[in-house]
């Protein structure tokens, strides 16, 4: 029976296989359809039984393979979790194209050894510590009227509260900037429609400001706080003085989304723990996990942060750690923060397409819940409220708020959609994506399972205006008996699901080698405007021909002092100069320029043991101060195998000792 559905199958593949990737080819087809497709067909059926594939194996992987010289149709941009960067790679391939140095130093992109780069993680450091590294939550691309626009890209850092700004010209890290309010971040970076700003929500509640108080006094002392951090896009740098900021009663704040359409102007944020359990195991306490599950509901904030950031204007404000914050008691009062009870530990929190409901699912509920933001608005408005919690923030009553319930299965955490009315929510505890219509929420669900216990969820572009639908991910926590072994520490999986046909249908395990991915965004990849070389002397960080760049004939050495700089060019294949000699204890800056201008043709540089190493791309400037400090003979060096004779591109670098 197999046998025989099989070369019916094979038959069709063979005619598909050479005609299905391109019309051009179609004349080709029908040349082999009359001769050579049993033939291949033969040769398929062949491999198919040697390497024991069905004929699912077979259509996914036809749907998911691109040939040599063929490009992806998407990029994902994935949190990098605790390696602090983040991971891009391309779909259906899921192939892996880059991982972009965020927070952390990174050896191939010379990210953190040359002066720009260093600054950059410098500008990341908070009051006196300096941090190198980051748990990479939530990528957010840069959008216009509700839709990505590919032209930047923000993250946050969850332990150390912080965001950073990609520029997807080139997939560098332009700018850190540490959250000077909070301890720690979760809802982040979440941007408005048009990007005005780049929202950052704290997770654990501490004083804000970051002063000590004892846990004796949590609710007296402890907040939650949101950030608005204001993007100047003809910059693309966030404004951190136009910024500002709202202090939110110590619930644990967890995941937010911005209004679109219909709901601009308004944002949304998760919270649990409103037990404000803090532990003390040690004490015979409760932990918190389970102190912090005591209550049925707890709170979905609604920000009306338009008329936030019209308190501000009109100096409603205090000033906390240098920054606007509006106080809890002015909020309250102005309707600007209200909340509403959800079910049950809440995690994720997602407007709709229309931008009319926000879904939010409960870790220990069964249902995704479907908040109706036209009747929040009205409540809002009425000032139709059925309480106010311990800090007077006005709650509206959860019957009046929602549209409805679908449910889902056991641990539903984030929502994402298509283009066809339907809902796909993770459903963590059971393992699977629950598909079910936002539209017509009493239709039944359909679910796939996943492996294992999914976290995040993404569709293609599936949190803009107008998703596209085809693809999603499951990004699951959990790999066992997926990929070879490679020691107790197992990769994490992204499971590609093809969304085109009546069912869902798994497509392709991709393992994550690199840290715990948190969540992802999927862009058209004709939406990127990528650089592929810089103009002569760019300094990728101002974005300027560098003033002390290189370029046309201005290299050579000159000593002030004790302060020695170098100009020097990098062609294939050599250095000029490609001999420096200092004296022990010289301040060295070498300012280096990459003459080159044809795509992938990069070179790098490092000086043996100086703890120097920089990627000079086609046309990049690069700055490179150190104290030369140890005298000897040290190679310097190109790192990137740049042609036949990269090996012969070296010279020396001199350090005399000081005489004695
Ligand atoms: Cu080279």
């Amino acid at each position: 029976m197999r046998g025989h559905r099989l070369v019916g199958f094979v038959a069709v593949l063979g005619i598909t296989s050479i005609a299905g990737f391109g019309c051009e080819n179609k004349h080709l087809a029908r040349q082999n359809q009359s001769t050579g497709v049993l033939g291949a067909s033969a040769s398929i059926a062949d491999l198919m039984k040697a390497r024991n594939l069905t004929e699912a194996d077979v259509e996914a992987a036809l749907k998911t393979y691109v040939p040599t010289g063929k490009k992806d149709e998407y990029y994902i941009f994935a949190s990098g979790g605790q390696s602090g960067n983040v991971n891009v790679m391309g779909v259906p391939s899921m192939r892996m194209l880059k991982v972009i140095a965020v927070f952390t130093p990174e050896s191939w992109q010379g990210w953190g050894y040359g002066n720009e780069s260093e600054k950059i993680l410098e500008q990341g450091n908070q009051g006196n510590r300096k941090i190198r590294w980051a748990d990479v939550h939530h990528p957010n691309l840069s959008e216009t009227k509700g839709d990505y626009d590919g032209e930047f890209l923000f993250v946050n850092d969850k332990a150390n509260a912080r965001v950073a700004v990609v520029d997807l010209e080139d997939f560098m890290t332009k700018q850190i900037v540490p959250n000077p309010l909070a301890a720690s971040d979760h809802g982040g970076a979440f941007v408005t429609p048009n990007t005005e700003y780049v929202i950052e929500t704290s997770q654990y509640p501490a004083p804000l400001g970051r002063e000590y108080a004892p846990l004796s006094q949590y609710k007296e002392k402890y907040r939650g706080v949101a950030v608005f951090w204001k993007f100047d896009r003809a910059k693309g740098r966030i404004d951190v003085e136009k910024s500002w900021a709202m202090e939110l009663p110590p619930y644990t704040q967890d995941l937010a989304d911005a209004g679109k359409l219909d709901s601009d102007g308004w944002a949304f944020i998760n919270s649990f723990n409103t037990e404000m359990a803090i532990g003390g195991t040690m004490e015979g306490k409760p932990p918190v996990e389970s102190g912090a599950s005591q209550n049925d509901m707890d709170y979905l904030h609604v920000i009306n942060w338009k008329k936030a950031e019209e308190l501000v204007n009109a100096g409603k404000s205090t000033t906390i750690a240098g920054m606007r914050v509006l106080p809890i008691d002015v909020t309250a009062a102005e309707g600007v923060l209200t909340l509403v009870g959800e079910p049950k530990s809440p995690h994720g929190c997602d407007v709709t397409p229309d931008g009319k409901a926000v879904v939010v699912g409960g870790k220990l509920d069964t249902h995704a819940t479907i908040y109706d933001i036209a009747k929040m608005k009205a409540l809002i408005e009425a000032k139709k409220f059925e309480g106010k919690d311990d800090f007077g923030i006005p709650i509206m009553a959860f019957k009046d708020a929602i549209q409805g319930q679908v449910e889902v299965g056991l641990g539903p955490l984030h929502t994402v959609f298509d283009d066809k009315g339907n809902a796909y929510t993770s459903v963590f505890i059971e393992s699977v994506v629950a598909k079910w219509s936002w539209k017509n929420f009493q239709q039944p669900v359909e679910k796939l399972s996943v492996h294992y216990n999914i976290g995040h969820i993404l569709s293609a572009e599936g949190d803009t205006v107008s998703p596209d639908g085809k693809y999603l991910v499951a990004m699951n926590k959990m790999s066992m008996d997926r990929f070879l072994p490679v020691g107790p520490l197992f990769p994490q999986n992204f499971q590609l699901v093809d969304l085109t046909g009546e069912k869902m249908r798994l497509l392709i395990d991709m393992p994550i080698p690199n840290a715990e991915p948190h969540y992802s965004q999927m862009i058209k990849a004709d939406k990127l405007k990528v650089l592929t070389a810089y103009k002569m002397g760019t300094n990728p960080i101002s974005g300027e021909i560098d003033p002390h760049s290189a370029a046309g004939g201005k290299e050579g050495i000159k000593r002030d002092g004790n302060k020695v700089s170098v100009y020097m060019t990098a062609i294939r294949s050599h250095f000029k100069p490609d001999q420096i000699e200092v004296e022990e204890g010289d301040e060295v800056t070498i300012h280096l320029t990459s003459l080159e201008t044809a795509d992938d043709q990069t070179h790098g540089f490092t000086i043996d043991m100086y703890n120097v190493n920089v990627s000079l791309e086609p046309g990049k400037h690069e700055n490179i101060s150190f104290i030369a400090d140890t005298p000897g003979t040290f190679p310097m060096y190109c790192t990137e195998f740049c042609s036949a004779l990269h090996l012969e591109m070296m010279g020396y670098f001199l350090v005399k000792p000081k005489a004695k």
